[in-house]
């Protein structure tokens, strides 16, 4: 059996969970629900594609991505973990971790009562984890697919020693022009900008983007809405066991140095990502045999 046939015949649900070649002979596995479509790359644990039935895409993909084994997938949502952004000492380890760069192993797929899809990975210590990041874990990637998207992450500490992490939910959101959307919830919240050191206090309401946006908002739980009236949308984004919250679009420039988008790609979408942490503040620590959850409930509404 070709492992294609493998995982349809283990996890396959008749007309609404299939699994097959994506691009770049990536295995994905697509659900169909009555109220959504959906594509999950098991590279990376990666989300590619959740389509709410008689809507546009919630999620962004750039049109040059990656499809390849090893390399990350521009657009989606990237599971970022055991650290988000730029190795903490060592600028040579892969941004954002590892996990977006490994396959995943599918470990279930069920159908809820309510018929939502769950489909739950998991990704465990290699070689090459070890040599890059020397703890023991678990971490399991679960997937629920319905008229709402929620997306989890959770981390169990397997080994014998205590470690520190950092992790993000960093989703890709499609939209009709980053001239035009705005993003509630983020009122009063203190954020570094880009890569600084100093803390800013964001006064509006709403945020508009008219030039590249980096920002890292610490000590933050509340619910974000991307309001988007080009697509006649409002997009909630709610999470728990998330302290940060990232929003970031390249803007025009920085987008031209971003090999694997378009030149306009930064036009269609925005991140706003459920994380911890940045710059050594709101990590994670857990003890042996500790867990920790971070996760998303995505909703879209009018
Ligand atoms: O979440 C924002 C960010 O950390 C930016 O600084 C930017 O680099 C982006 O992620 C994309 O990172 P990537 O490694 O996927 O190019």
């Amino acid at each position: 059996m070709t492992i294609i046939e493998q995982l349809n015949t283990a996890f396959g649900i008749a007309g609404k969970v299939t699994f097959a070649y994506g691009k770049g002979n990536l295995v994905s596995v697509r659900i169909s629900t009555n109220n959504a479509i959906a594509e999950i790359s098991l590279h990376g644990a990666q989300l590619l594609s959740y389509t709410p039935k008689g809507q546009q895409d919630i999620i962004w993909m750039s049109e040059k991505s990656l499809f390849e084994e090893g390399k990350a997938i521009r657009g989606g949502i990237p599971l970022c973990f055991p650290w988000f952004g730029p190795h903490p000492v060592d600028k040579a380890k892969p941004q954002h971790g590892f996990a977006r760069l490994q396959n995943w192993e599918v470990k279930e797929v069920k159908e809820t009562s309510d018929e939502d899809i769950v489909v739950a990975m998991t990704l465990q210590p290699s070689e090459k984890s070890l040599a890059l990041w020397p703890y023991h874990f678990s971490a399991t990637a679960e997937f629920i697919i319905g008229d709402n998207l929620e997306v989890k992450l959770t981390v169990t500490n397997t080994g014998k020693e205590t470690f520190e992490y950092s992790d993000a939910l960093h989703t890709y959101f499609n939209i009709s022009s980053i001239d035009t959307i705005a993003i509630e919830g983020l009122q009063d919240a203190t954020y570094f900008d880009g890569f600084g050191t100093e803390l800013k206090t964001q006064n509006p309401h709403l945020l508009y983007f008219n030039t590249e946006t980096n920002r890292r908002y610490v000590n933050t739980t509340s619910r974000c809405v991307i309001h988007d009236k080009g697509f006649h949308r409002k997009i909630s984004v709610a999470k728990t066991g998330s302290k940060v919250t990232v929003v970031w679009n390249p803007g025009e420039e920085t987008t031209k140095t971003i090999g694997d988008m378009l030149p306009n790609g930064y036009e269609t979408f925005v991140c706003v990502e459920p994380a911890n942490a940045y710059a050594g503040i709101d990590m994670i620590t857990l003890a042996p045999g500790q867990t920790h959850t971070l996760s998303t409930t995505i909703k879209p509404g009018k």
